[in-house]
């Protein structure tokens, strides 16, 4: 493909439009100055598609994407196994053989054992539209099929929170909209680090210096507190729920619920009332009894609910992260309950919660011009999508952090078939999806593996056969923004494909040429993209001119004002109603009371979890972790870049009350562990985490040495591989004990 030069400087230097395709919290339009097929030097955006309006600005992750591409461990050549699986050990070998193995494989267990037997295993590692994992899952299923899994590791549990609430994804407002409020409440969210929408910090910059008070609820004083200097109420994990329930009582006892808005728009709020104020088991949830369970004083929860309720209009952000937890959905449901009666819903400065934030505009990604696959291994299975009764989804497919059960157990353990090959594509399993010595061996029991990587991962090292990926420097695409938008960006191929590197795309080809299918190609790659785009309905509007879209590498969408989520059906909720079975927001769901769980309760409640502080296992792990997203990786993606850990050293926070009695210093080498397994890692004692609660950023690269310790403090090596009533990954549900090592 012919690449992009717009812009040539006598010194040979290109500068090539294109963004990363990390799953990043962002999607930050880039100028690739490029020399002799190397990056030397990365931009963010500039006033060229600017204009006078704010640019989209990069953070640290993309200002060292040079380092990423031109890394010294790519993998640069097909590899088989020479050594133990999980050990790391390949020899390189030629893109015929590593096809030929492959092929062979897929057509052998599909006649051994039916197509049933291969796992298709995809993550997000690419967020690049054509070439991505599912090009690979279109061959596969051209070929027979494969069983996946289902279930989104990042927000499942606050999908099922709004779909069971509001039944629509799309929650969120433009985020120039926080001007438009009086106060803000960040709940859970720290967007300083997660970014959540290229430039959410800027909008939330210009509403604190425009008078907006924002307070910041959670177990950290995380960089988004810290960067606006705002009030920090610490709670401790897994607590939300209490404390948003006993402010909803404060509402209530003092009569200041929106009760006009509650009676009009909602469901089942007396079935709650009836909760809150104890008439349901006896007992009242106070500030009292919420401050013995959060560690929040009484008083500032009283004051806290008095002032959310008062204050018009309010928004209360809720996010993703504390919903990756035992109960996580219920703190986004109660959230939105809040929202409601405060009547804070469909109406500017306000929010309707439930931790998505997604907006219509650059977000939906989906083109109907462009045939999607169809997997015969499921044809005639259940939908996996709409339903809130996760027991209905597992007929063909297995929920994400179940794959390594699945794997050890097959249909033996109720799973929907036994496994004998797993093609890895994007992702990093064995590090990410909870359990990693639980992950690692069952991938080493598997017959065969296949990874498409980049660099040789723990999950790639337990491959027989790796083939190699480029980075999106390497292919153009078309890319989406974070939720927020309202943006699209364009990805022009910057620099040739490395060693002999492909696309998932590629690769795919490459093997449908392999087996003889002929019918797989569709387009030319550019082709395909104006295809992509003439037809998808969203992008269309938007993007009048492909030609320009491609040399400016985004197209910014105007907003005459900011977007609402729910503004029509709180307008005229008669023609528009929510759409629940009962057209309100349910915040009593009758989907929810018929699975008939005890951990899926009708209405949003507090109830207290295996690994909580309440659990008996506390005597012997008396530490709980949170395990958010590093601010200088993208998962475990960048993890391997020098320049990236320097920004931040990977360090558990332990605050000093806990640090003391065990005689740990800053820097000190520790061993932390619970019955899954034990990480090495290194201390900082720091008042900015509540006692009792460590802190292990997410995304290092499990390293066990030969006693089974992780050298590399992931923290997916404490974690468990379990999910909550909602589908939620509970990752942020854990209990540790740390010593000096
Ligand atoms: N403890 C804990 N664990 C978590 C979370 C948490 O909060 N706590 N968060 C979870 C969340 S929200 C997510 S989204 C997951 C993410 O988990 P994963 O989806 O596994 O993401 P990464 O770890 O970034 O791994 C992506 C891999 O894709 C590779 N890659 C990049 N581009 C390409 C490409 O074009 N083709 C191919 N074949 N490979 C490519 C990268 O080299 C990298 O190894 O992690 C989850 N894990
Ligand atoms: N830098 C960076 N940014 C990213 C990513 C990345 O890997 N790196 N990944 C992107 C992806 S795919 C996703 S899904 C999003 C995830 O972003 P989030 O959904 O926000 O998840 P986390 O990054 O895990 O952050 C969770 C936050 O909640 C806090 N927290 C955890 N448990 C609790 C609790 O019980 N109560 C309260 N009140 N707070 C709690 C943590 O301290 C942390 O600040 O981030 C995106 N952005
Ligand atoms: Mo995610």
């Amino acid at each position: 493909m012919a690449m992009q030069e717009t812009i040539e400087s006598d010194d040979g230097v290109k500068i090539i439009r294109a963004t990363s395709a990390f799953d990043c919290g962002g999607r930050c339009p880039l100028r690739l100055h490029v020399k002799d097929n190397v990056i030397i030097k990365v931009e963010g955006e500039g006033n060229e598609t600017a204009g006078d309006d704010y640019q989209l600005r990069a953070c640290v992750r993309c200002r060292a994407y040079k380092h990423w591409v031109h890394h010294k461990d790519r993998i640069l050549y097909p590899m088989k196994r020479v050594g133990p699986k999980g050990k790391g050990e390949f020899e390189r070998i030629s893109w015929d053989e590593a096809l030929d193995t492959v092929a062979e494989k897929i057509k052998e267990t599909k006649d051994k054992y039916g197509s049933q037997a291969i796992f298709f295993l995809a993550g997000g590692g690419y967020h690049g539209n054509l070439h991505g994992a599912g090009q690979i899952g279109k061959l596969l299923a051209m070929m027979g099929g494969f069983t996946t899994d289902y279930g989104n590791i990042s927000s499942e549990g606050a999908v099922w929170a709004v779909m069971s609430t509001y039944g629509d994804v799309m929650v969120g407002h433009s985020r120039e909209d926080f001007l438009n409020s009086k106060l803000i409440l960040l709940w859970g969210w720290d967007p300083a680090r997660m970014i959540s929408g290229t430039n959410t910090m800027y909008h939330l910059i210009q509403a604190k210096e425009a008078g907006v008070k924002i307070i910041s609820i959670g177990p950290r004083y995380d960089d988004t507190t810290s960067t606006l200097e705002c009030e920090w109420i610490p709670v401790r994990p897994g607590t939300d729920t209490a404390m948003m329930v006993a402010m909803a009582n404060v509402i209530v006892k003092n009569n200041l619920q929106d009760q006009a808005f509650l009676d009009k728009y909602t469901l089942g709020f007396d079935k709650f009332k009836d909760y809150i104020l104890g008439d349901e088991d006896g007992i009242e949830k106070t500030p009292e009894w919420a401050s013995e369970i959060t560690g929040v004083p009484a008083e500032r929860i009283e004051a806290l609910a008095k002032e959310y309720a008062t204050t018009d209009p309010a928004c209360l952000m809720d996010c993703q992260g504390p919903a990756r937890s035992a109960m996580g959905e219920q703190y986004n449901r109660c959230a939105i309950t809040l929202t409601a009666m405060t009547g804070n819903i469909g109406k500017h400065g306000g929010s309707a919660a439930g931790g998505l934030m997604g907006i219509p505009v650059g977000h939906m990604f989906r083109s109907p011009g462009i045939p999607g696959m169809k997997n015969p291994v499921e044809a005639g299975g259940k939908s996996i999508r709409g339903t809130l009764d996760l027991r209905d989804r597992v007929i063909k497919r297995v929920h994400k952090v179940k794959i390594s059960d699945c794997l050890l157990e097959g249909k033996a353990g109720g799973y929907p078939a036994d496994i004998k090959m797993v093609w890895s594509v994007s992702n990093n399993y064995v590090n990410q999806y909870g359990n990693a010595n639980k992950a690692s061996k069952a991938l080493k029991q598997v017959d065969f593996m296949v990874s498409n990587e980049i660099f040789m991962t723990p999950t790639a090292k337990h491959a027989d056969i790796i083939l190699p990926v480029t980075t999106p420097a390497e292919k153009s695409d078309i890319t989406r923004p974070w939720p927020s938008g309202p943006y699209f960006t364009y990805i022009n191929q910057a620099i040739t494909p490395q060693g002999e590197c492909k696309s998932d795309l590629e690769i795919a080809y490459a093997l449908a040429d392999h087996l003889g299918i002929n019918d797989f190609k569709q387009a030319e790659n550019e082709e395909w993209l104006r295809l992509f785009v003439e037809n998808n309905e969203q992008l269309k509007e938007h993007v009048k001119d492909f030609d320009k879209y491609k040399e400016d590498g985004v197209v910014r969408v105007k907003l005459d004002k900011p977007i609402v989520a729910f503004q029509k059906e709180i307008a005229d909720p008669e023609n528009n109603p929510f759409k629940t079975p009962s057209g309100k927001i349910e915040i009593f769901s009758q989907r929810a009371a018929d699975i008939d769980l005890p951990n899926v309760p009708p209405i949003p409640k507090y109830l207290s979890t295996v690994e909580d502080r309440f659990d008996p296992l506390y005597e012997k792990y008396p530490l709980q972790v949170l395990t958010p997203h590093g601010r200088n990786r993208v998962h475990s993606t960048l993890t391997n870049v020098e320049e990236l850990q320097e920004v931040d050293p990977h360090r558990v926070w332990i605050n000093p009350i806990d640090a003391d009695p065990r005689g740990i210093k800053s820097e000190d080498d520790l061993f932390i562990w619970n019955d899954r397994g034990k990480i090495a890692i290194k201390a900082w004692v720091t008042e900015r985490i509540v006692p009792g609660v460590l802190c292990i950023f997410q995304g290092t690269w499990y390293d066990p040495d030969d006693e089974g310790i992780d050298r590399g403090g992931c923290a997916n090596t404490l974690t468990t591989d379990a999910y909550s009533g909602g589908g939620g990954a509970i990752l942020n549900t854990l209990l540790v004990e740390v010593a000096k090592a």
